[in-house]
């Protein structure tokens, strides 16, 4: 077994090129915290056999989704994966609600009957995550097409992963999107796997940003682990949006720790190389922030132990809402249905 060496970035540089501030700063390690802390339940509950819906877990992917939607607003749309907790959770999306999804209970955030591939929350512009791979692709060229004719400011984040540019819809949906200046920021967030399968294995180059770019989008290759470089290539793309050049496309280099669906590392099986592994947890993108924080006396190593106590506390008291919450009533079964045309409501 080798490392699958496509793509792999040195230690993250982590400058905050932004001048971000302190409280900034701190609420993106939170955030981050709390997608480790809220996967490592689900992981633990999954070996348990706690959960039953099946969860392709974040772990190690953190920086990505934090660093994309903190350069948002609550007014931008964001459209998600299979791998959705974490794209939940940046976007401002209630962890009560998360824990209620995954848990299959009425205070989910879609009343328990998506489960973890099937989020939403309209309110923070969360408008759906889609098991299947590239789903959201057209579908979230709809509010973008919108804003652009309303003329509104509102853009769209697409996030997807290194498997999709495989597909069809991904060349349609880039080109419609370029052809049409739409407002749309493409998130590919390569973790160098689709499933067990390697990124080396699947195309004969290393070249998904440049195959963007001959769709004519702006691309940006950013280290997916290092959250400063993800959310400047994200403020910058956003500007040029703003601006009317239209798509814009970030790779995002990164790593799930976890194997591609449930609580196993794929270790044991042979689907991946222990050592790559331990590689990219050296590269974990909380760790290595803490120490950058500690280094440039952002925060005290105390400040550092009560956050993380602070987001244990709130990851058990969701898990506790959720397990003690109904489940959805069996009446409501056909709600939102749809069948002969016509949505049950
Ligand atoms: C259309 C379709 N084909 C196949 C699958 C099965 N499937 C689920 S996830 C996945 C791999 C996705 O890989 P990637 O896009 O790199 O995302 P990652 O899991 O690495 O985050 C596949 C093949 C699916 N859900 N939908
Ligand atoms: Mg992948």
């Amino acid at each position: 077994m080798t490392m699958n060496t496509f793509a792999v970035p040195e230690l993250p540089l982590l400058k905050n090129d932004l001048s971000l501030n302190k409280i900034r700063i701190m609420a993106m390690l939170e955030r981050m915290l709390i997608i480790r802390y809220t996967e490592q339940r689900i992981a633990k509950r999954v070996e348990q056999r706690e959960i039953g819906t099946p969860c392709h877990l974040y772990v190690g992917q953190e920086a990505s989704a934090v660093g994309i939607c903190f350069a948002l607003r609550d007014t931008d749309y964001v459209f998600s994966t299979h791998r959705s907790h974490g794209h939940f959770l940046a976007k401002g999306g209630k962890l009560d609600e998360l824990f209620g999804e995954i848990y299959c209970r009425k205070t989910g955030c879609s009343g328990g009957r998506g489960g973890s591939m099937h989020l939403c929350d309209p309110s923070v512009g969360l408008l759906g995550s889609s098991s299947i791979v590239a789903g959201c692709l057209g579908i979230g060229l709809g509010p973008a097409f919108k804003s652009k004719v309303l003329g509104e400011e509102h853009i769209s984040v697409i996030f997807h992963g290194d498997c999709v540019p495989e597909e069809g819809i991904w060349h349609e949906s880039l080109n419609f999107a370029a052809i049409k200046k739409l407002p749309v920021l493409y998130v590919c967030e390569n973790n160098l796997y689709a499933a067990s399968a390697p990124l080396a294995d699947r195309r004969l180059n290393d070249n998904i940003s440049e195959a963007a770019k001959v769709h004519g989008l702006h691309t940006e290759i950013v280290d997916g682990n290092d959250v400063f470089a993800v959310n400047k290539a994200a403020v910058e793309a956003i500007e040029r949006i703003h601006n009317g050049e239209g798509p814009q496309f970030i790779e995002a280099r990164t790593y799930r720790w976890l194997g591609h669906v449930g609580y196993r590392d794929d270790i044991d099986v042979g689907l991946r190389d222990a050592k790559e592994l331990e590689y990219w947890k050296e590269r974990c993108p909380i760790k290595n922030l803490e120490k950058n924080l500690l280094f440039n006396t952002v925060c005290t190593e105390k400040e550092l132990c009560e956050l993380h106590e602070k987001v244990k506390e709130m990851v058990d008291n969701a898990e506790k809402l959720a397990i003690s919450a109904a489940e959805p009533d069996s009446e409501t079964l056909l709600k939102n249905v749809y069948s002969k045309g016509v949505i049950s409501q």
